[in-house]
């Protein structure tokens, strides 16, 4: 399942899940499924390296194919028989590629996947999370006619009691002539229509304001979507369809305050990484179920997607449920000199391009993140937050930005960002008291860029073994992991300064080995509330008990 919603009517689409022909890079052969980390497998426990994935399909009729890939890890090279059709860096945005005129009859996908860390890769290093490998996210096979939808966005705005939306919808020709086209939108039972001319291989976009002056607004407590239906006529035949969904609410600044629809809303959640005990993380629709009831049965209304972009099913979700999402392009803990890799900017252009193209329509984000705890202590480093910021307010100007910085005292980026976020172990790492060191870190924030911000408390948290009691409540006991919790949430929860907070984490995590071993237990980060079965720590009651004491203010 790609979506949690059918996506066409009219185009046809076919998921490529199940089982795929794996061919190791030493000739050994498997059969793998996809989605999958290649890791599951008893032979590929600890893989890291090259192996070609094969699936065979058959064409009924000759037609265009476009080939959806929405997560390979961490390194893709795709063909469609002999035909090349896409390289990609990064897991955890996906990819598309068109083969014209495809004939009738059987066909192969071949997909060339690596996740070794090799100088070509600045973003997949040794980190505080596994990089698996595998084709980790689903994948779908289209057949298209002579012109296609690539992308519908939308922006809903609030007028006065109504709303409106701005509608982009993109459009590619994919044949040697020109086509005259025609746009038929359908929103909430509004029914505008454009027509186009594209020259031979154009991609053009056509663009609507819809006036809705009776639809719901979306928020965290009735998180109200609505289906964006887009058909695309020739000649008055329809030719495709694109579906999506979207719900009318906006996100704005006031102050220190963080407002939805104009109303006050205060972030509490999670920190969650992709990634479950012996599935790697390739997560399946259940698990994410799970993550979010357990989750939401915590009280929380909020999560970040650290440290990349999530699987588009979860994102659905959120929508559903009203949770809200800060997602962020992946990036964690990079120092300067690995800032200066060659392909730095040029793969954190791509990953925050990609990430804002794909998840655009989605109500339920409503922060975009940079650079979790990458070197904003220097100029050098300054001017790649700087230019990341422009280029996220380039593409998407209607949702706030921020990132999550530990370079306490040092940070030269805090003017830049929308909100400020910082992440602190006070407990943890640090032997002090919460409350002393929130106030430093307050009082610092307003004085380095941050005065009159919004400010979130962007990680904080524990580690604990699950299972490991301790009467002396030592460190990685469930109750040291517990009080240290309780102890920083409520200093947070008496701050009116704070717009949000986010417990690291929400469940235990696989780290790379390498560089990791030393300080992570089980070569886990073990700062879940849960541990990587789900199985509730001591600290899933702490966040149950205080979540509900926090300011909500939501609705
Ligand atoms: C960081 C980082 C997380 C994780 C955490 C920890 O601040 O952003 O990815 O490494 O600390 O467990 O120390």
């Amino acid at each position: 399942m790609i979506r949690l919603f059918e996506q066409h009517y009219v185009r046809r689409q076919r998921e490529l899940d199940g089982m795929w022909r794996y061919v190791r890079d030493d000739g050994k052969a498997y059969t793998l499924p996809v989605p999958g980390c290649v890791q599951q497998h008893p032979d590929l426990l600890t893989y890291r390296g090259k192996g070609t994935f094969y699936k065979k399909f058959y064409l009924k009729e000759k037609c265009n194919v476009r080939l959806e890939f929405k997560g390979v890890s961490h390194t893709a090279d795709v063909w469609l028989d002999d035909a090349f059709v896409a390289h990609h860096y990064n897991a955890y945005t996906g990819f598309d590629g068109v083969v014209t005129e495809v004939l009738p009859g059987e066909h192969e996908i071949r997909v060339c996947v690596d996740n070794s860390f090799t100088e070509a890769s600045a973003l997949h290093v040794p980190n505080d999370y596994e990089t698996y490998g595998g084709i980790i996210r689903p994948v779908v096979m289209e057949e298209l006619g002579d012109a296609y939808i690539r992308q519908v966005h939308a922006v809903p705005h609030r007028v006065g009691d109504g709303w409106e939306m701005d509608i982009e919808v993109r459009l590619k020709n994919l044949c040697a002539r020109e086509i005259s086209l025609c746009v038929n939108i359908d929103l909430a039972g509004i029914q505008p229509r454009e027509c186009v001319t594209l020259k031979a291989q154009e991609d053009k976009a056509v663009t609507f304001h819809v006036k809705c002056a009776h639809v719901e607004e979306w928020n965290t407590v009735t998180p109200k979507l609505y289906f964006l239906r887009a058909e695309l006529l020739a000649d008055g035949e329809l030719l495709d369809d694109y579906i999506d969904r979207v719900g009318f609410r906006e996100i704005s600044l006031s102050g220190q305050r963080l407002l939805l629809n104009g109303r006050p809303v205060f972030l509490k959640g999670f920190n969650r990484h992709e990634d479950y005990g012996t599935i790697g993380n390739a997560i399946p629709l259940q698990i994410m179920a799970q993550d979010m009831d357990m989750m939401q049965e915590c009280g929380a209304n909020a999560v970040r997607t650290c440290h990349y972009p999530n699987d588009e099913r979860f994102l659905d979700l959120c929508d559903e449920r009203g949770m809200m999402v800060w997602e962020e392009n992946h990036a964690r803990g990079l120092s300067i000199e690995r800032m200066n890799h060659p392909h730095f900017d040029r793969q954190c252009r791509d990953c925050i391009d990609e990430m804002i193209a794909q998840h655009y329509n989605h109500p339920s984000i409503v922060v975009w993140g940079i650079l979790n705890e990458c070197d904003s202590t220097c100029e050098e480093g300054r001017s790649k937050y700087k230019s990341q910021y422009e280029r996220i307010r380039e593409l998407d100007a209607s949702r706030p930005t921020t990132s999550a910085t530990c370079k306490h005292f040092e940070d030269i980026c805090l003017d830049l960002p929308d909100i400020v976020s910082f992440n602190i172990y006070s407990g943890w790492y640090l032997d002090v008291t919460a409350k002393e060191r929130h106030e430093q870190e307050m009082d610092w924030i307003a004085r380095a860029g941050g005065a009159g911000k919004p400010v979130i408390v962007s990680e904080f948290g524990a580690a604990a073994v699950y299972g490991y009691r301790d009467r002396g409540r030592c460190k990685w006991s469930e109750e040291r992991q517990a009080d240290i919790i309780r102890e920083n949430l409520l200093v947070y929860r008496e701050d009116e300064r704070l717009s949000g907070i986010f417990i690291w984490q929400f469940a235990d995590c696989k780290v790379t080995e390498e560089e990791w071993f030393s300080t992570r237990a089980r070569c886990h980060n073990n700062k879940g509330v849960v541990d990587e079965y789900r199985r509730p720590k001591e600290a899933f009651d702490t966040a149950k008990e205080m979540f509900p004491t926090l300011r909500g203010y939501e609705m």
